[in-house]
């Protein structure tokens, strides 16, 4: 935490709101849409922090990757690795399969860096994550009316019926593949751990997401029985709805 927050905030235990967590999506709940997707933490720096400001030190837990990067009053905490999981036989016969699957595509427009290894997940991009703004708005137009991602998905889950991966539509160009379970239920088990850590058993966990409909990235956490899950349509929407619920 930087010195200036760390003056303001009193620390997790004594926080007046006792027991009570708030955990926010970052694309379309706490930035605008139509950014440069919050998944991994790099991404999440560009969107929340500045040059002389990290991200982990912003809030008291940061995820990525739905958990499993996760930070901890600006230090790492454990992580997971999807290459682990799966093995490297099974990974390359998904990558190979997916790329042989995009060279065969017809799109108004193709970029580069198709599939992107993290290390939760790959996130994957028939037009390729290098795609500008505009060409990002261009795919998702086309995507509406073509169904690109939508058959790519079926056309992976017929493939590896037996990989146990969930796919997950969440941004514009593109879809996250991670283990079943992985998604951003994960992140939940790091916020019960405080209880050991310092005590702290966090009853009340509100979760806010843009994409909280079945199939959007918010869904398993916005409906998971151990949340209270806010639909938002934006920033201004998740302004509104913390003003409301803590009397701010
Ligand atoms: O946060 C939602 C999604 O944002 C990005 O998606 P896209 O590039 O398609 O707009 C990605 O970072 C994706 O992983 C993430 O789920």
């Amino acid at each position: 935490m930087t010195a200036e927050a760390a003056s303001v905030y009193p620390s997790l235990e004594n926080r007046p709101v006792k027991g009570t967590i708030c955990l926010f999506d970052v694309d379309g709940t706490l930035t605008p849409a139509r950014q440069v997707g919050g998944s991994d933490l790099a991404k999440q720096q560009e969107q929340l922090g500045t040059s002389s400001i990290p991200v982990t030190s912003l809030f008291d837990f940061c995820f990525a990757e739905n958990g499993l990067t996760a930070y901890r009053m600006g230090k790492p905490l454990s992580s997971n690795s999807f290459i682990q999981w799966l093995g490297e036989e099974k990974y390359q016969k998904l990558v190979n399969f997916t790329l042989k699957y995009i060279a065969d595509l017809k799109l108004p427009k193709k970029r580069g860096t198709f599939i992107e290894f993290r290390n939760g997940m790959v996130n994957i991009s028939p037009i390729g994550r290098n795609a500008s703004v505009e060409e990002r708005n261009e795919f998702e137009a086309y995507d509406k009316i073509h169904n690109i991602r939508r058959d790519m998905v079926e056309a992976l889950k017929k493939e590896f019926p037996d990989y146990g991966l969930t796919y997950s539509i969440g941004g514009q160009i593109s879809f996250d593949v991670f283990p079943t379970g992985w998604d951003k239920t994960y992140c939940l088990r790091h916020i019960e751990a405080e209880k050991d850590i310092s005590g702290i058993e966090y009853k009340t966990i509100h979760f806010f997401g843009d994409k909280s409909f079945p199939g959007g990235n918010d869904y398993e956490i916005f409906t998971d029985e151990r949340t209270i899950g806010h639909a938002v349509t934006g920033p201004e929407d998740t302004m509104r709805l913390l003003k409301e619920l803590f009397q701010l």
